[in-house]
Formats: C-alpha cells, sequence, structure tokens
C-alpha cells in the first residue's frame, strides 16, 4: 500500500477547474495491478482493471444505489465526489464508490460513558469497527452486525440502530477513481459489555468519551491516534445521544 499522493491545492480540487500540470501518483499496489489482478478477483477486487471496462449499464445500476453521488469524466470514468486527490489507480475493491459501514456504538451514561473502538490492523489509528458492505447486505441491518461480531466478539443483531449519517469517509485509500463512502449506525447500551479484538483489528476497547475531551485523554492514556475521518461522525454521535442534533431516518 502506498499513501503517496501529490498535494492539490483547496481552490484545485474541483473537476470543474483546469489543471492542466495536475500530476496525480498511482497507488495501485501489485497485487491489483493487470497482470497480478485475476488471482485477487473476487475476494480482493473487482475484475476491471480500469473503469473503463466496466458497462455503461453497470454504472447506472451502481449509480442507483450510490450514498454519494458522483459524475464521470470524459472517458466515462467516475470521479471521486470530493474533487482531486492527487492519488489515480486503486486500491480498494472496488473502482467508484465503495461501501463501507460503521457501527458506533456508546454504553453507560454521563461521565460513564464509553465507545466501542477498534484499532486497525493497517494504520495502527484507533477507529469505529467497520467495515466493506458486502454484496446483498443492508448496510444498516447486516454489514454493521456482522463487523461488530467479527472485530469485537460483539452480538448487537438483536437491535435496531439509528442511521446517524451517510457520507464519503477521507479514507487514506482514496483516489480520483475509486473512494470509500459509509453508512453509520448508532447504538446506546445501558451497560458496558465484555468484548474481544476479533482476527482484522489489532486491539478493541471501550475508551472514555463523556465528551471530546474525554475521548482525547482516554487515546491519550492508551498512545493511541483516532482515524481523523471517524473524528467528527463519533463527536457527531455523541451530539445525537445527548438530544442535540437528529440522525438521518433509516432506510428500513
Ligand atoms: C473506513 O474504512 C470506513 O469508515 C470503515 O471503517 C473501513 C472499511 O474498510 P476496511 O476496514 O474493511 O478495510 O474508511
Amino acid at each position: 500500500m502506498s499513501a503517496a499522493s501529490v498535494n492539490v491545492p483547496a481552490e484545485l480540487r474541483p473537476w470543474t477547474v483546469r489543471f492542466p500540470e495536475y500530476a496525480p501518483v498511482d497507488v495501485t499496489p501489485p497485487e491489483l495491478r493487470p497482470d497480478a489482478l485475476a488471482e485477487h478477483v473476487p475476494e480482493w477486487a473487482e475484475a476491471a482493471s480500469s473503469p473503463g471496462e466496466i458497462s455503461r449499464e453497470e454504472w447506472r445500476r451502481r449509480l442507483h444505489h450510490t450514498v454519494v453521488p458522483f459524475l464521470f469524466d470524459a472517458d466515462g470514468w467516475p470521479v471521486n465526489p470530493t474533487g482531486r486527490t492527487g492519488r489515480v489507480g486503486r486500491n480498494l475493491k472496488k473502482w467508484g464508490e465503495n461501501q463501507a459501514a460503521d457501527p458506533l456504538v456508546f454504553a453507560g451514561q454521563g461521565e460513564d460513558r464509553h465507545v466501542l473502538l477498534i484499532q486497525r490492523d493497517d494504520t495502527g489509528e484507533w477507529a469505529m469497527p467497520g467495515g466493506m458492505v458486502d454484496p446483498g447486505e443492508n448496510p444498516e441491518r447486516d454489514t454493521v452486525a456482522r463487523e461488530l461480531r467479527e472485530e469485537t466478539a460483539l452480538d448487537l443483531s438483536h437491535l435496531k440502530p439509528t442511521v446517524l449519517t451517510r457520507r464519503y469517509v477521507d479514507d487514506h485509500r482514496a483516489s480520483d477513481h475509486a473512494w470509500v463512502t459509509t453508512t453509520v449506525c448508532v447504538y446506546h447500551l445501558a451497560h458496558i459489555p465484555a468484548i474481544q479484538a476479533g482476527d482484522d483489528a489489532a486491539d478493541a476497547r471501550w475508551v472514555p468519551a463523556a465528551d471530546t475531551p474525554t475521548l482525547r485523554d482516554g487515546l491519550d492514556a492508551i498512545g493511541g491516534v483516532l482515524h481523523a475521518a471517524h473524528s467528527p461522525v463519533i463527536a457527531q454521535g455523541m451530539d445525537h445521544i445527548n438530544g442535540h442534533i437528529p440522525a438521518a431516518a433509516p432506510r428500513y
């Protein structure tokens, strides 16, 4: 995995702004390059070695189910809805939008409130225990419960969470032609249940989360860094369970 990218000034990010000198870095890892791709299909990646190999009909189908709508460039390639990233190629399963789902689990009340975080085994950052939506899954009904079980051994499949938001994730793997969106679902438990880190996570913990400073102190205490893209969502989740802002309405 390469984290390299060229810096794109904010005013040059929009696709509508001309930027003839733009020279993005290709972040495609060796296993997703055309000569090796077939070995990793379908588990790791979809078979197309460029977005141009995907039919218009298939793009239409995907747009119909998209979380964040996106446009196409003059070659018919999907372009990142947040603009130029400084990266091209693919370091994700699919071209275009890759849908994830993230359970945001709080337990306890007031000063005793905690949030469930895992330590990612790729970046070492602490994050919500989410993952990619598998084919045929409903993110808020199936994916969040499955990811929770796999990453923390916590089974909340008997509960219906609240959909907090559906949004773009500023994921380190994103490029101009492949990116991540997520559906974030909130659970609030009365008591703190036992958890255990699964194979996909380096660690799993209940971190104090009475408010944002408490969460920061809790992470400092374990020498942890919060996944930057998840930080505003966790703050939004705290506001939501404090009764300050409404969540998005569930789709099912
Ligand atoms: C983040 O990466 C998403 O918000 C989600 O937490 C996660 C999905 O990727 P994997 O953990 O499946 O690699 O962007």
